[in-house]
């Protein structure tokens, strides 16, 4: 090998070396059906344009569920106790749980968890501005994989918080994983999880393909995100957001389609995209309510209260465990 081709052509870093997102990437497009994992939408800007998706015309789940807090927060409060220590799984904002603290008695500590470091410390930060008092303890980390929390809640009733339906974007399997370990964690207290409905199926359609592009540029963010941290080549405008509603698995997909035959590099590797081919980016399940608290159930937990709106768009489960 020529020096040239040497500084030209830098083998690909060892794999051991490589970001979670890196190796998520090109263990995802190399596989016979492409995907990414959706929660690396989650940079900076993915999480804004999620909040920005959340205030949409066509995006029914936040403003639903957001007004059975407002409706029923005393109840939920009660059925959670007093002096718990609440535990939010993908927090966000924090926007819902700020509705619950109000109703809940003497919280020993709030503890939201995401995967977006900087942007939970901000939200965090606000949060504790606006309430001193409150013992909030953010924790920046992926809560599908094993966490641990602060010692300092082993002696307090833990309650999990887990809104948004984000239980929705794992597959069956993932669910009742993710329950499991949740209902170990969360022993001698319980869970609050909000999680989407099965419905007429042009409201989900139109609400993951809003007429501002909203989620279509939250779904791009993921090559925009390719393009800078690992100096991929990827043209946004030859990729469409494609999203649907697939009914024999009662899952919204988001996939990204390649609108032409082309070449695109990651990390100095090639892949190739037929004219049409899509990488699978999302999956966002719907459930029934009997279906979502049979589910429940398998995971130890004990499905209690279920507070639904008028329309049946969305749920929210108290499960004691
Ligand atoms: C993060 C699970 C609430 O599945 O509805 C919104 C993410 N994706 N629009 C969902 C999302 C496209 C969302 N959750």
């Amino acid at each position: 090998m020529s020096n040239l081709e040497f500084f030209t052509h830098p083998s690909p870093p060892a794999p051991e070396r490589l970001s979670e997102f890196a190796r998520a990437v090109l263990e995802g497009l190399s596989a016979p059906e492409k995907r990414l994992p959706c929660k690396f939408f989650y940079d900076a800007r993915g999480s804004v344009l999620f909040d920005e998706i959340c205030e949409l015309a066509e995006y029914y789940p936040t403003r639903t569920e957001m007004a059975l807090f407002r409706a029923h927060a005393v109840e939920m409060a009660r059925a959670m106790g007093e002096e718990i220590a609440l535990i939010e799984f993908g927090a966000g904002a924090l926007s819902k749980a700020e509705l619950l603290l109000d109703a809940l008695d003497r919280p020993r500590a709030y503890v939201p968890i995401d995967i977006s470091g900087d942007y939970l410390r901000a939200m965090a930060a606000r949060l504790k501005q606006a309430r001193p008092k409150l013992n909030v303890l953010p924790l920046a980390a992926d809560f599908t994989k094993p966490l641990a929390l602060p010692q300092c809640l082993s002696q307090a009733r833990r309650v999990g918080f887990f809104p948004g339906s984000t239980i929705g974007n794992m597959d069956g399997a993932e669910a009742l994983a993710f329950l499991r370990k949740a209902a170990a964690v969360l022993k001698g207290g319980g869970m609050l999880i909000g999680v989407d409905l099965i419905k007429d199926p042009q409201i989900l359609h139109a609400a993951y393909n809003d007429a501002a592009g909203i989620t279509a540029a939250f779904n791009k963010n993921l090559l925009v995100r390719a393009n800078r941290e690992l100096d991929a080549g990827f043209d946004l405008d030859a990729f469409a957001h494609y999203a649907f509603y697939n009914p024999a698995q009662r899952r919204i997909e988001m996939h990204l389609m390649s609108l032409k035959d082309q070449d695109v590099t990651v990390l100095g590797r090639r892949f190739h995209f037929a004219q049409g081919e899509t990488v699978h980016t999302e999956n966002s399940y719907k459930y029934t309510i009997e279906g979502f608290r049979g589910l429940a159930r398998q995971a130890g937990f004990t499905p209690r209260l279920v507070w639904s709106d008028k329309d049946g768009l969305f749920s929210l489960h108290w499960l004691e465990c």
